[in-house]
């Protein structure tokens, strides 16, 4: 009697495992994942995108492959965006800022001086109300995954040091293509013009541009420092990314392969973040190494720009409606508390 239970336990566990293989094996069918982004192979987006590929490799016993096509070699953020709808690309990294025009709500990331530090943004994105603004993309057509950190933004030029609001007049700005960061430049007295991120770096160069305003990891990285001499520490806002799937194609997906990939962009998501700061603590010496003239905006002249930038508040919060602003105020407060 023994002995049978035994055979039938053995045989039943067989069957177990050969049927949760079976359902595994059909969980997964082989897939081509299209991922875009804009920076470099050699940047803080390209190293996260690696890591998010080999995640989803593994975690998909070699079913899921994710093809990573940096350096804007499938198009600009916005282009992108648009594949990502019409279902033509899978994935992608991009900046929320340039969403805005797709989800209005993303404005509110845009608001300057918003966060004081990284831990703020963590809490604030990773929680309820960073949810919320992403999940508005899905009536658009887009899945978002996790926001990844961009940085806080400083600016560069290559006219004069700005030591005072006054250096900015005149001066011809790159901005991203959004609305509240032209309104923020021109507030600030910047002849402000609006670009994608992929035809930066020859405006720069052919000086159809003076300035840019980017995180130290991204004037690294793309070699801002060989065509601007000054950078002026601002940290005017925080600018996060965001990892997005079509959703015609997440919706193909089955519920296997969907927290395949948002497992591995949460993987990803930790891992870039502390990647990122890590870059950003020696960029500014290495920016310096590179020829840059590096200075620090004294406390009233910074003082003054804030200022100045709390005159867009009223607009962005018109734009993604009181509710919303007044969310996100109470979660920052409440993140600073704790
Ligand atoms: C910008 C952003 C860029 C992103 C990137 C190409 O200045 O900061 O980093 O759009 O995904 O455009």
């Amino acid at each position: 009697m023994k002995t049978f239970r035994r055979t039938l336990l053995a045989a039943l566990s067989v069957a177990a495992i050969t049927c949760s293989f079976q359902v595994a094996a059909q969980d997964f069918k082989p897939r081509i994942i299209r991922f875009g982004y804009g920076l470099n192979e050699v940047s803080n987006q390209g190293r996260a995108t690696k890591l998010f590929a080999e995640e989803v490799e593994k975690a998909s016993g070699g079913k899921m492959k994710v093809r990573a096509i940096g350096a804007a070699a499938l198009g600009s953020d916005v282009q992108m965006q648009q594949a990502l709808i019409g279902g033509a690309q899978e994935m992608m990294v991009g900046s929320t800022a340039t969403l805005v025009g797709i989800t209005k709500e993303m404005a509110i990331w845009d608001t300057p001086f918003l966060f004081n530090n990284a831990k703020e943004a963590d809490v604030v994105l990773d929680g309820p109300v960073g949810q919320k603004v992403m999940d508005k993309l899905q009536e658009k057509g887009l899945v978002g995954l996790v926001y990844w950190e961009n940085g806080f933004r400083n600016l560069t030029n290559s006219k004069r040091p700005v030591n005072k609001l006054e250096d900015m007049d005149g001066i011809k700005l790159r901005v991203m293509q959004n609305n509240v960061f032209l309104d923020s430049f021109k507030t600030l007295g910047a002849n402000a013009v609006p670009l994608p991120f992929s035809e930066l770096f020859t405006a720069l160069e052919t000086k159809t541009v003076d300035g840019q305003e980017n995180p130290y990891n991204t004037i690294l990285s793309s070699k801002f420092y060989e065509v601007q001499k000054y950078l002026t520490v601002t940290n005017h806002v925080y600018s996060p990314w965001i990892v997005l799937v079509s959703k015609k194609y997440w919706d193909g997906l089955s519920t296997a392969e969907q927290k395949v990939l948002l497992d591995a962009a949460k993987k990803s998501r930790d891992f870039e973040r502390q990647d990122t700061r890590a870059e950003a603590d020696k960029a500014l010496a290495d920016l310096k190494g590179k020829g840059m003239q590096v200075n620090e905006l004294p406390a009233a002249e910074a003082n003054r720009m804030r200022e100045k930038l709390s005159a867009v508040n009223a607009s962005i919060a018109a734009n993604v409606g009181e509710s919303l602003w007044k969310d996100v105020q109470g979660a920052v407060a409440q993140a600073r508390a704790g």
